[in-house]
């Protein structure tokens, strides 16, 4: 009796084409069923969602490597200069979709799988994203990436492949739970190891100096371990051009030699320890945004990554027969943020200890490679590691330092002589208290150019956190403010938007997002207000049956839906959102029958583990929302609803669903912000101060078209430098008493008076971020949302403004100004090479 043997069964609807990338409907369905039998090894009637997914994206993969190769075949035969990215983040969301964007086979992909009587949503929904990143650092990149790739520059990403990304939040009686984020369960279908190129990074042990056979001094370090990196790449494709560049990604094994001496003398277990702890590296990512923790293995995931890609970099210079020397002519690499900054130590040793150049030529060819951008003002976030832990881990990296710093002191006393304190505070090393490294310092004195992420935040580094460095190299700073890119946040998250956009001024504009300013003569267009308004409503309706499903909370569509959605943190100031609820509803207590808009509160974003304060603000918000969403007298025109397991996936749904958008950070705070770009883009108005982009977005739409309120900056400076105190404010405004009373006496909290303590506390003895200050100033500008939103015509005609003058926040944008300002580097156009026709 024979075995049926399925490959043989099939056989005759297998047949090998000349061309397996066809983009017809037909060929895409034959790729699909391929890719289903030979990668998933499955029919169709055991094939899981998820095995559809991967021959979908397989399908799509088998479609973008041909520009993916030939990218690569151009860069390598042309020697291109290439910018290098380096950030300890990349939060790009799911793959799928953005690339049947880009490569623009979007509608005949979504037919072919419709065909095979799939749903194309459900196989989008089924990919679990890379969750590489905290927030909009992390997505900063990721925009940036895909700008790159558009504007056919030459680049690289480099950063860690976490193993565990970003945790996944769980919400359970109102509290935040963390649960690890295995993305990497079902296996990811776009990245490729590269084993032949790994690397191998040295930590710890010591130093030792001899005399070369040149009679030179040179300095040798013998580690205490020593781990391999394996690069992952990932291609980025340009949006409908032909480019495909590359995310390289590292994860940390041990070497074949690991610890031969304990497998040696028979101590398996040991041994295998040793493993353990090399792959520890790349296991987790850190999941604070903007604090700095200070931990040991968050310092080697730095030096791991660096120096992988540092090494790389040599390799491909090698591999094009580039002289070291033209180190800064072939890269140019940007640190985005401290994370990577300890690289300007690593190219100097690497140039220096494994090369043998001199070091003032080293020196010369860093300083000309290196460029900095800074994301925030907040002390705790500047990175600095104690220097006992930092030589433990890095000892030939101190003594270099300690070289830098060195000549760099000397610079400095010739410009500034006698100026004592100024030698302290701009020395890399803090010898105020316990000794540590600055790591901002390292990496201004390492750079040729230094950046802010939006023009308030770059005056702000010049005047303050920075300033010193401002005037001894005053040619250095420049800004560049953030932008998001147009393909995600339009093209693939709001579909219906774009639809309407393209039948009025073409689609060009998701190239060239300044064409959105055609969009203003519509504004006065009745019909054009019409359409959407109803595409608003439509992708609201969407949103609340999701919010039906998920939460079991019935939210009206016809409500305003206010929304704040980013990372928790107190100077986010999510709970002075939240005292503007508990205001409305006082309201409504005291009042039954007040005449207010209808308005649906949605909040969505992650808290770090271990920061108490914003984890009991998400109490906070879910305690107020069981109170709010089920007491009769509110009759359902007040919402609040916490959006479990905010991502980049999700914010894709949120942001086109939003009519007002919530940007309320103390001013000077914020370095930038980008999702309040994404939502104004997406037609949502903005509430907000004068911080980071908010500025710039509120010059470009217009001040009639925009909510401000609250403190400036400088305000908040000045009233801090008088002696703020925030009684002051709770003893004068009886709503304000109200709210915060409501909180203390335990009426959200079943009675609890204690479980909010904590929280008040903070507000009514410190208020760091002057929540009390700007309470009324908020209160009174949402009553002119409220009264706004009423005069519905009006309120169109400013979110289809708010679209059409959302160009400059285009990431385009800020890549060609990174390209002319600082990297000196243009397009290269890529040809597509014939197909090879193999001989079947
Ligand atoms: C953000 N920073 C800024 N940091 O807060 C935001 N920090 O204003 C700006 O728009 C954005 O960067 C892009 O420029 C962060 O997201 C982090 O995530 C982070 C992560 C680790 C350590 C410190």
């Amino acid at each position: 009796q024979t075995v049926p043997n399925p490959v043989l069964e099939c056989k005759p609807i297998i047949q090998v084409e000349d061309d397996r990338t066809g983009l017809s409907i037909e060929a895409l369905k034959r790729g699909f069923l391929d890719n289903l039998f030979y990668v998933q090894g499955k029919f169709s009637g055991i094939a899981t969602k998820n095995d559809c997914y991967m021959a979908l994206a397989y399908t799509v993969r088998d479609r973008l490597f041909k520009r993916w190769v030939d990218t690569a075949e151009t860069y390598t035969k042309n020697g291109s200069r290439t910018v290098c990215y380096l950030s300890a983040e990349f939060l790009m969301g799911p793959h799928l979709g953005n690339n049947l964007i880009n490569l623009g086979i979007y509608d005949q992909v979504k037919q072919a799988i419709e065909e095979l009587g799939l749903d194309f949503y459900e196989l989008l929904e089924q990919e679990e994203e890379p969750g590489l990143g905290n927030g909009g650092l992390g997505r900063l990149a990721a925009c940036y990436l895909d700008s790159m790739a558009s504007l056919e520059i030459p680049s690289l990403g480099y950063g860690i492949r976490y193993e565990f990304g970003i945790f996944e939040q769980k919400i359970q009686d109102g509290w935040q739970v963390e649960i690890t984020d295995k993305w990497l369960r079902f296996g990811n279908p776009w990245d490729v190891a590269r084993p032949e190129w790994s690397v191998e990074v040295k930590l710890g042990g010591h130093t030792e100096s001899y005399v070369d056979e040149n009679d030179r001094y040179r300095v040798r370090w013998i580690p205490f371990q020593v781990v391999k990196g394996i690069p992952y790449d990932t291609p980025i494709l340009g949006y409908k051009v032909n480019t495909a560049n590359t995310l390289r990604l590292w994860a940390a094994e041990a070497p074949e030699s690991f610890d031969f001496e304990a497998f040696n003398s028979g101590d398996y277990v040991k041994a295998v320890q040793a493993k353990m702890t090399s792959e520890n590296l790349s296991k987790v990512l850190y999941p604070n945004d903007n604090v700095s923790q200070g931990k040991k293995l968050r310092l080697a995931q730095q030096i791991f990554f660096v120096s992988c890609s540092l090494q790389d970099m040599i390799r491909i210079m090698k591999g094009q027969k580039i002289p070291l020397e033209k180190f800064h002519e072939k890269f140019v690499i940007q640190l985005n943020d401290t994370h990577p900054s300890i690289a300007v130590a690593e190219l100097m040793r690497l140039l220096v200890d494994e090369y043998g150049m001199e070091w003032e030529q080293a020196w010369e060819i860093t300083t000309k490679a290196f460029a900095y951008t800074n994301h925030t003002l907040l002390p705790e976030a500047l990175e600095k590691w104690p220097l006992g832990l930092f030589g433990e881990l890095l000892p030939r990296h101190l003594q270099i330092i300690y070289e830098i710093n060195g000549r760099f002191l000397d610079d400095v006393r010739i410009k500034f002589p006698d100026d004592f304190d100024r030698l302290k505070r701009m020395s890399l090393i803090d010898e105020s208290g316990e000794r540590y490294i600055r790591m901002a310092n390292l990496a201004c004195v390492g750079s040729f150019a230094i950046n802010g992420v939006a023009q308030l935040h770059t005056e702000l580094l010049q005047k303050d956190v920075l300033h010193d460095f401002y005037e001894m190299y005053p040619e250095k700073f420049n800004n560049k403010t953030n932008g998001i890119t147009p393909r995600r946040f339009m093209v693939l998250s709001n579909p219906r938007l774009c639809e309407l956009i393209d039948s009025k001024i073409g689609n060009t504009w998701i190239k060239n997002l300044h064409e959105l300013r055609q969009l203003e003569a519509f504004a006065e267009d009745v019909e054009f207000r019409h359409k959407f308004r109803q595409i608003k409503q439509a992708i609201k309706q969407d949103l609340a049956e999701y919010i039906k499903a998920k939460n079991g909370i019935d939210v009206d569509a016809n409500s305003l839906f206010d929304i704040q959605a980013k990372r928790f943190h107190e100077y986010k100031r999510q709970h002075l959102n939240a005292l503007h609820i508990i205001t409305l509803y006082n309201r409504i207590k005291a009042n039954p029958n007040i005449d207010i808009t209808p308005r649906t509160f949605l909040f969505g974003g992650k808290a770090a583990p271990g920061y108490y304060i914003a984890k009991l603000t998400i109490k906070l918000i879910n305690s107020i929302g069981e109170v709010v969403n089920r007491d009769p007298d509110v009759r359902g025109r007040l919402k609040v609803v916490f959006l479990e397991d905010y991502s980049v996936k999700f914010a894709q749904r949120v942001y086109p669903a939003a009519d007002l958008s919530e940007q309320i950070s103390t001013a000077g705070k914020e370095a930038s912000g980008t999702g309040n770009m994404k939502f104004a883009l997406n037609g949502a108005l903005t509430i907000g101060t004068l911080d980071g982009a908010n500025v710039e977005i509120r010059e470009e739409v217009g001040e009639e078209n925009f909510f401000l309120f609250g403190l400036t900056a400088e305000e908040v400076y000045a009233k801090k430098a008088q002696g703020y105190d925030p009684m002051y404010y709770y003893n004068r405004d009886p709503e304000l008493k109200l709210a915060i009373d409501r909180i203390s006496s335990g009426f959200f909290s079943h009675g609890d008076a204690n479980l909010f303590k904590p929280l008040l506390d903070t507000l009514l003895h410190r208020d760091e971020y002057m929540l009390l200050a700007d309470y009324r100033s908020y209160i009174e500008c949402q009553e002119q949302v409220s009264q706004a939103y009423r005069d519905v015509e009006n309120w169109t005609r400013m979110a289809i403004l708010n679209v059409a003058r959302m160009g400059k926040f285009s990431s385009d944008r800020s890549i060609s100004d990174y390209c002319e300002d600082i990297w000196q580097i243009q397009p290269v156009k890529i040809e597509l090479s014939e197909y090879l026709q193999t001989d079947v």
